[in-house]
């Protein structure tokens, strides 16, 4: 059953619908489920170990076997920041982002509806995991890109895996203003994570999280807000795994904005549900460039209800942390997956970490996703002649 957040109202599984037609808020799938976690034992980690809490036809499922993604101990960065930290990377999905989750699901669903054509709006990763899927699936893709803000190995996804690809001269919270009328008018299935299936993909990394740590919860999920789907969904997914008795506690909740693009950190000030969007949000983390978040709502709800927290970093220390992460841990990521870290680092400082909490760190995207930031970051190569005298010289003088 779908049920829209606000007021209740409820809709059927097979219904196209994203908004609430009654109040206009966001929806989200209602699962219920009382098997025993036992169920899962001997199967291999990732998205559809998790099946029976997936509400779609696992018959017909479009996989690119997603989900069981890393989930390192980082001990270098944890004890220089007093903590004890993981790093889920979710970099190392088939498409290289946490995408890859939703649109399983989202895409497998609509297989299951029987569209012809998928379509988003989107940063990057979202287009180049559709783009993906819907060649998996059979299915024609169109996407709707905000012309220059998409990373270039976004772009080259999304062109390669043969999505019909727009570039609208606008940014991201327009090419979604037109996605969303595509969607009305019927002329594409809706993926992005307005669509409420999206999510119930997404909630798999809350899933995975209390799986690998013994069905127990961290104290703290930490993890970059752009749409506002993400949190959202492993909020779900954690509240779904403690209400079947599966985990004792909750995490808290905590959501990293970039500075340019922070609406929800506003609201929060505000202790507020409503968002006053950012008109021209801007940051080198492309992927987080969003100034209306569509399911801020969903985000807040996680915030308030898991004693949360969010904030927003600027540009320079989301470079540091991504720059840290690489060269402390070897944990390579695009600039918006490091504002996870650049928040945690942040929220140490203010005391707003607890020392010696245990803190999971959701690194989304993989750092080829945005090889131009990558490569402008970095020390340029040294050219030399194939002389192995030349070569023994530069060595000597790094070394010495
Ligand atoms: C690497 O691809 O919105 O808060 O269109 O690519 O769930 O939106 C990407 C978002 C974080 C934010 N990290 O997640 C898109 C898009 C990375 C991302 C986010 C995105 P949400």
């Amino acid at each position: 059953m779908i049920k829209c957040v606000s007021c209740d109202q409820t809709y059927d599984d097979n219904e196209i619908v994203y908004i609430c037609e009654k109040c206009g808020s966001v929806l989200e799938v209602e699962i219920e489920n009382n098997i025993s976690k036992d169920i899962f034992d001997g199967r291999k980690l990732g998205l559809w170990k998790y099946k029976e809490f997936i509400p779609v036809d696992y018959s017909n499922v479009v996989s690119l076997d997603e989900g069981g993604t890393p989930f390192c101990r980082c001990d270098k960065l944890g004890k220089e920041l007093g903590i004890d930290l993981y790093v889920k990377v979710e970099g190392s999905n088939p498409t290289g982002s946490f995408k890859d989750r939703g649109m399983s699901v989202g895409v497998t669903k609509a297989v299951e509806l029987g569209v012809d054509t998928v379509g988003c709006a989107s940063t990057g990763n979202t287009s180049a995991s559709l783009a993906a899927y819907a060649a998996r699936g059979g299915l024609r893709s169109i996407v709707l890109l905000p012309a220059g803000k998409v990373a270039l190995g976004k772009l080259a996804q999304a062109m390669f895996y043969g999505s019909e690809v727009l570039s609208i001269n606008g940014n991201f919270d327009q090419a979604l203003e037109s996605a969303t009328r595509l969607a009305n008018e019927k002329y594409i299935y809706l993926l992005n994570s307005i669509n409420p299936f999206r999510l119930e993909g997404q909630k798999s990394i809350g899933f995975e999280i209390v799986d690998e740590l013994g069905w127990k919860s961290p104290d703290r999920i930490i993890l970059p807000i752009g749409n506002a789907g993400n949190i959202s969904a492993i909020w779900k997914g954690i509240t779904e795994f403690y209400n079947a008795d599966y985990i004792d506690e909750k995490p808290i909740m905590t959501g990293i904005q970039a500075e340019g693009a922070a609406p929800i950190v506003e609201a929060f000030k505000n202790k507020s549900y409503s968002i006053n969007p950012v008109e021209n949000p801007e940051t080198v983390a492309t992927a987080i460039r969003i100034g209306n978040p569509v399911s801020h709502i969903k985000a807040l709800r996680a915030i308030y209800d898991s004693d949360g927290y969010v904030d927003s970093v600027t540009d320079e220390e989301i470079l540091d942390a991504q720059k840290l992460l690489a060269r402390v841990e070897g944990i390579g990521v695009e600039p918006a997956s490091a504002s996870s870290i650049a928040g945690l680092k942040k929220l140490v400082d203010k005391g707003v970490v607890d020392k010696g909490e245990r803190v999971v760190a959701v690194v989304t995207g993989h750092i080829l996703k945005d090889p131009d930031v990558a490569i402008k970051a970095s020390a340029k190569p040294i050219e030399i002649e194939p002389d192995f005298n030349q070569l023994k010289a530069i060595l000597e003088k790094k070394v010495s």
